[in-house]
């Protein structure tokens, strides 16, 4: 890794086949900085079970991901993409950073309120934590730029907050991280409920598309988004929430304005649109996809790029590490 450039750090949790949404708001964006940065990609497992997983499920998501972001365009030669589960400094930094963490910051987390009344049944203490966790990948790295959608970035405050808090007890130790946000596409809303974000998780399928449904199930879950009884292609995301979120999902898999969209619709109604969507996702999904598939095909070369990553990172993630153990006390072992 280059001293010299700055650092990208950001990561998915495999709780499920990542969505248009993941995609859109943060995957590609990830492939286009891969030449001017240090980048992190890593599979957060860890978060994934703060909800109960079933294990050989868990296990088949990971590798899955770790695919998906080498078919979408990462090179795992020049980006350092790994299970977090495989660079314990991940937990021992969380452990440390629990101690610099408020409850009452953590209580305040809209992720935390909705995940507990969605599993109510199972509301872990490590659900509560998860943002203390979160804050120690980003800053185990001493990360610049941490590219995300809209809904981390109250996440990303609160690891900012926990930098300054402990660097203002024990002197200059974390970086403190931006976040990097996209302008279109950061928040991608549900096809069935355009006020609702697209999430991996919904359990109405038609709700969101998986990044590797075949073209004949893009091409109906668009036909079926919701839309508005107008008929008119206009963004608007106050009062056309739908027609507005379609409009999103073409300009980032086109390049186009929302002048040109709403000049290319012009006189047109909903059908029409909803299907030119569809076949801008079909066609921008498809080569990753096809990449997808080979990948699948080489478990040998996965485990290699799983091995060696794991050891970068865990090389990387050490110099943070003792460095913090030794600020706040720990007895280093002489050698
Ligand atoms: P889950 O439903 O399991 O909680 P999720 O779909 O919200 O998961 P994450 O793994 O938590 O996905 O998020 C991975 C990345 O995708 C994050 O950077 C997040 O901000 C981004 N992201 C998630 N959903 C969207 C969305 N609807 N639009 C844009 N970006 C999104
Ligand atoms: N909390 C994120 C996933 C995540 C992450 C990170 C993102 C865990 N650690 C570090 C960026 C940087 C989520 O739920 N999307």
């Amino acid at each position: 890794m280059s001293e010299q450039k700055k650092v990208i750090f950001s990561g998915m949790q495999p709780s499920g086949v990542i969505t248009l949404g993941n995609y859109l708001g943060a995957l590609k964006n990830w492939t286009n900085l891969q030449d001017e940065y240090n980048c992190l990609y890593c599979i957060v497992d860890m978060h994934a079970i703060t909800v109960r997983q079933d294990p050989a499920v868990l296990r088949k998501n990971s590798r899955d991901l770790l695919m998906l972001y080498i078919a979408a365009g990462l090179d795992p030669e020049k980006n350092v993409i790994y299970m977090q589960s495989h660079v314990s400094g991940h937990a021992e930094l969380a452990w440390i950073l629990n101690c610099f963490t408020y409850m009452g910051e953590l209580n305040r987390m809209t992720q935390f309120k909705d995940k507990s009344q969605k599993h109510s049944d199972n509301v872990n203490v490590g659900l509560f934590a998860y943002p203390a966790l979160m804050a120690a990948d980003i800053l185990l790295y001493q990360t610049d730029l941490v590219p995300v959608g809209v809904d981390q970035k109250q996440h990303l405050e609160l690891a900012r907050d926990i930098a300054i808090r402990f660097n203002n007890t024990h002197g200059d130790t974390f970086k403190v991280p931006e976040p990097y946000i996209s302008k279109v596409g950061a928040k991608i809303m549900s096809l069935q409920d355009p006020t609702k974000k697209m999430s991996k998780s919904d359990e109405d399928t038609n709700a969101s598309v998986s990044i590797l449904d075949d073209p004949d199930t893009i091409v109906r879950k668009f036909k079926r988004a919701v839309t508005d009884s107008d008929t008119v292609v206009r963004f608007d995301p106050e009062n056309k929430p739908g027609v507005s979120n379609l409009m999103t999902i073409y300009s980032v898999a086109t390049g186009m304005t929302m002048q040109q969209i709403e000049t290319e619709f012009e006189g047109q109604g909903y059908g029409s649109f909803k299907l030119k969507v569809a076949e801008a996702v079909v066609e921008e999904l498809r080569p990753l996809q096809d990449k997808f598939k080979q990948l699948a095909k080489d478990k040998t070369y996965i485990d290699t790029i799983i091995k060696k990553n794991a050891e970068t990172a865990n090389y990387l993630a050490a110099k943070t590490l003792r460095k913090v153990q030794k600020k706040v006390g720990f007895v280093p072992i002489s050698r």
